[in-house]
């Protein structure tokens, strides 16, 4: 697929696979600690699933970051104001967005998203709530500087990313992703992100392993859509679904772990695994007050504010993009 200004976003062989999907499968199974990125877990069915979880008891971040958003709306257009240009990085939720944006009278949303299909239904919807905003969507991966539309480039910038997806990245890619974020909106451009906290192990074990079996089965679909999409025969009912507590980097990690010795091919390539040993397929970093603070500064982004939710679950920043010049 090639966007009008010539981006090359999912290519596909002559086959119709998506080779992207297939580099990172082939490369993150031929590790030692098998691995493969969490943005592979979004096809349609992961993205259903996805959205089971955030109705799920136990996964409290989608109630609490919603909220702080419900709650914040008097203090949002205080620090924010009105007339500013809402860049939201990823197409965003049907209700998140909508509570931002009637709390600080935006002059433009412009949600970005590497998705098109998503990204214009998610852009139609929000049209529709707010007729009279201007909507310009921009099919982009914004892991890299994103080029906005003319139309809003005199306008102040608010970038938009809530969901604790930042916690998706180690802490050197979060940096990158801040650094072109800045790089995207500008110096003197807001931006307003949510973080999820640290709490109890347990809570947080339950949160990404609940009892209905739902994250269990969002984590497999990803085994499932690696034998649809690239002609695998991983023998899915070997593996089982792990949420672990890596405490050295405060993450959730989501494993994949065989429990059996198997062995399978993926688009022709043989794989061994013996009993116990997993495939890595999420981290999910949590951050306390500094941490967040400490991640937002590398990526050349001032804390301004800070809200949570009432039992203190998940945190949402409010940062500024510092001039270069202005740290001593
Ligand atoms: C969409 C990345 C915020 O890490 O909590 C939910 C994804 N994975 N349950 C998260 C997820 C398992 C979610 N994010």
């Amino acid at each position: 697929m090639t966007t009008p200004k010539g981006l090359k976003l999912v290519e596909r062989d002559a086959t119709g696979v998506d080779t992207a999907f297939r580099a990172d499968v082939l490369d993150g199974l031929a590790e030692a600690q098998k691995a493969v990125p969490a943005r592979w877990f979004y096809d349609d069915a992961g993205s259903q699933l996805f959205e089971d979880i955030t109705q799920l008891p136990e996964y409290y971040p989608t109630r609490a970051e919603t909220e702080i958003l419900r709650g914040g709306a008097k203090e949002f257009a205080e620090l924010i104001g009105p007339g500013r240009a809402v860049v939201e990085f990823g197409s965003g939720s049907s209700v998140k967005t909508p509570l931002l944006l009637s709390a600080i009278a935006p002059s433009a949303y412009v949600p970005l998203d590497i998705s098109g299909d998503f990204l214009r239904a998610a852009a139609a919807d929000l049209a529709a709530k707010f007729p009279g905003l201007p909507v310009w969507p921009v099919e982009a991966d914004f892991m890299r500087r994103v080029e906005l539309p003319g139309e809003v480039e005199g306008l102040p910038k608010l970038g938009f990313f809530p969901g604790s997806t930042i916690g998706n990245m180690v802490a050197r890619t979060a940096t990158d992703l801040l650094r072109s974020m800045r790089e995207t909106l500008g110096v003197g451009a807001l931006l307003l992100i949510g973080m999820d906290l640290i709490k109890d192990e347990e809570l947080l074990v339950a949160a990404y392993d609940d009892a209905a079996g739902t994250t269990a089965k969002f984590n497999l679909n990803l085994l499932h859509r690696i034998n649809r999409e690239l002609q695998a025969d991983i023998p899915v009912a070997a593996f089982k679904h792990e949420a672990r507590w890596n405490d050295t980097y405060a993450r959730i990690e989501m494993h994949l772990v065989a429990q059996e010795d198997v062995s399978f091919s993926v688009s022709g390539q043989r794989f061994g695994m013996t009993a116990g040993e997993s495939i890595h397929t999420e981290n999910s970093h949590k951050f306390t007050r500094r941490t967040s603070n400490t991640l937002l500064a590398a990526g050349g982004w001032e804390p301004r504010a800070r809200w949570t939710d009432s039992e203190e679950r998940f945190s949402l920043l409010l940062a500024e993009a510092r001039s270069p010049r202005s740290a001593p």
